[in-house]
């Protein structure tokens, strides 16, 4: 807690997409939120907007794949409430025969040893609050596979098995361990960066969908999920749009 008594909630990635769409909801909830990523003018605008807004918020530039960089950030933190672990993604589609190792061992880096870097620092501040809340943004990836989801489903198996590993060890300890799974979620950023920009290949993913998640839908689940009472641990949380049914039968229109 701070002097006030707001309890603090890290986003990682919160640049864009859902890390942004969950800081601003965490905000409104009363949280005080601390924006991390990479990209220092984009938290920081975030930041601004959000404090323009009444609530409170704060940017710390951050790679959570750096560890040292990761330590150095958490010596800031007494307690801390809420850590959200988003930062994450995926690169590329390509078949396991052909797939490029450096895309595996990138998404391995930030959607597995990211969350793990972070949490492992965070979790003295979390345990600290007494009630402290660990979301770990998986995906329907991770417990499904599909062609062509190659390097990501593995990563992102590796963040669900985190989430659970987790959970069985610090049973008894004052911390919750939440992991949401979002299916089809449209934003700004993740196609776009899976297809390194050809934004042909990026539009082909939610061609016909009529109406995928939107991060906003996203952020608000995960709002939820942590501003349940104490006692209540949402293990898994899987959300997709009505137009998907499963990871491979998605409905379009024509
Ligand atoms: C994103 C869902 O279907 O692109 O995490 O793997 S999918």
């Amino acid at each position: 807690m701070t002097a006030a008594g707001t309890p603090i909630a890290v986003v990682t990635g919160a640049s864009s997409g859902i890390g942004a769409a969950t800081a601003r909801a965490l905000a409104a909830a009363g949280y005080r939120v601390v924006l991390t990523a990479r990209r220092k003018d984009r938290i920081e605008a975030l930041a601004a907007e959000i404090n323009e807004a009444g609530h409170q918020a704060t940017a710390y530039p951050l790679d959570v794949t750096d560890r040292a960089a990761v330590d150095e950030f958490a010596t800031a933190f007494r307690t801390i409430g809420v850590l959200v672990n988003n930062a994450g993604g995926a690169l590329g589609a390509d078949p396991v025969a052909t797939g490029d190792p450096e895309d595996w061992r990138q998404m391995y880096e930030t959607n597995v040893i990211g969350t793990l870097n972070v949490t492992q620092a965070l979790l003295p501040a979390l345990e600290a609050s007494g009630d402290g809340t660990v979301v770990i943004l998986s995906s329907t990836a991770g417990h499904a596979t599909y062609e062509g989801g190659g390097g990501y489903v593995a990563a992102k198996n590796g963040a669900r098995v985190l989430a659970e590993t987790l959970r069985l060890e610090i049973v008894g300890r004052p911390v919750r361990v939440v992991e949401i799974a979002p299916g089809m979620v449209k934003t700004e950023e993740f196609a776009t960066t899976r297809f390194r920009g050809d934004a042909e290949k990026a539009a082909k993913v939610y061609a016909g969908v009529a109406e995928p998640l939107s991060a906003d839908d996203v952020a608000e689940t995960i709002t939820w999920a942590v501003t349940r009472p104490s006692h209540v641990n949402i293990d898994l949380l899987v959300v997709r749009p009505r137009a998907q049914a499963s990871n491979t039968k998605i409905h379009r229109e024509p």
